[in-house]
């Protein structure tokens, strides 16, 4: 993706990023401003070709202003997160050439997903992971930073930058230098790794988890100690499990950390749930499978929304599909299948 120089003068580049599903959950900010987390957080980065955000960047010195279009709609440049991160992109260029050729050109932005945005499904990760990523490339530079310039468009982008599984430090500066992403093992590591999710509704979520976030860490009592004791020792114990391939501690700990994710959100008050009837449903149908197995096959979790994934290993993925299939004959909910195969495989 060579950042390219019409005969306009116009400078372009286009890339894509993916979505990522944490099974460590990143919930709390301890600087709203910098997006800091009260955790650290650990996440599976799926497959480009099924869930991505498509990003395109051009710059000139002709351009009147910055403007940026979502999903084809014009949206405010102004938003503060985005002139964050448009910001930063441009003090790193400067840093490495004071005289960059882009230094006094306006930028026109156009990004799309394609998957339901703002459901639940890690759509802001993919967004802002991909503007970094295609302004980068726009203006040369390649650093580790790039992580903590996605972290200041939404926090979990910092996990999208790479693939396989990939953990985020919490850090403890209070400038967020050292709150970067980086990874765990890439995706050859674990190829029998498979990611399924079931979309259960496709709307956009009640309460964004910006402010579900600020809200819990407001109001809970359960939050700190999930940040203080619980989430330090399953992220040590979470990675030696990716590393020894061990999908049932993998699959126990993923499990444990969405529930308890989503008692914290219990806890909040005025409560918040994004799990619904259907999620609690799949819960259940999943736990006696498993229970019926003898072992741990289809490990769930839910993010900020109703909708089902689910981590298996490629051996059990025809298995659990039909199990699904056969609980929701009829229903509205469609697959979507991460990492190496595609939907329609199963249709
Ligand atoms: C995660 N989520 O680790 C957790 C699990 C949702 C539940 O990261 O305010 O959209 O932009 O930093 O990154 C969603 O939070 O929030 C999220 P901001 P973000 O994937």
């Amino acid at each position: 993706m060579d950042a390219k120089r019409a005969k306009t003068g116009v400078v372009r580049a286009t890339t894509t990023a993916p979505v990522n599903i944490a099974v460590i959950k990143y919930w709390g900010k301890r600087d709203t401003k910098l997006l800091l987390p009260i955790n650290s957080s650990l996440s599976g980065t799926l497959d480009q070709e099924q869930l991505h955000a498509r990003t395109t960047v051009a710059a000139s010195s002709s351009f009147e202003a910055d403007e940026i279009w979502l999903n084809g709609k014009q949206e405010d440049i102004s938003n503060q997160r985005l002139q964050n991160v448009l910001g930063a992109v441009r003090a790193l260029a400067a840093k490495k050439d004071p005289e960059h050729p882009l230094k006094d050109a306006h930028i026109k932005i156009a990004s799309v997903n394609n998957f339901p945005t703002a459901a639940g499904l890690a759509s802001s990760a993919a967004g802002y992971a991909c503007l970094v990523a295609a302004l980068a490339e726009l203006f040369g530079v390649q650093d580790q930073e790039l992580t903590a310039i996605a972290r200041v468009g939404s926090g979990s982008a910092c996990r999208s930058l790479m693939g396989g599984f990939v953990r985020w430090e919490k850090g403890t500066r209070d400038d967020g230098a050292d709150s970067l992403a980086s990874q765990v093992v890439p995706e050859s590591h674990w190829p029998d790794m498979q990611v399924l999710i079931l979309v259960v509704n496709a709307g956009k979520k009640g309460v964004s988890s910006t402010s579900g976030m600020q809200s819990t860490v407001k109001t809970s009592a359960l939050i700190n100690h999930r940040a203080e004791v619980v989430v330090p020792q399953r992220m040590k114990d979470i990675e030696k499990a990716i590393q020894d391939r061990d999908f049932q501690t993998f699959g126990r700990i993923t499990m444990q950390d969405s529930n308890q994710f989503h008692a914290t959100c219990l806890d909040t008050y005025p409560p918040i749930f994004y799990m619904n009837d259907v999620s609690r449903q799949i819960v259940q149908i999943l736990t006696q499978y498993n229970d019926a197995a003898g072992e741990i096959r289809a490990a769930y979790t839910y993010d900020a929304g109703p909708n089902c994934v689910i981590y298996c290993l490629k051996q059990h993925v025809q298995e659990i599909l039909s199990l699904v299939c056969h609980y929701f004959p009829s229903s509205e909910s469609e697959f979507v299948r991460g990492r190496s195969t595609t939907a329609s495989d199963y249709s």
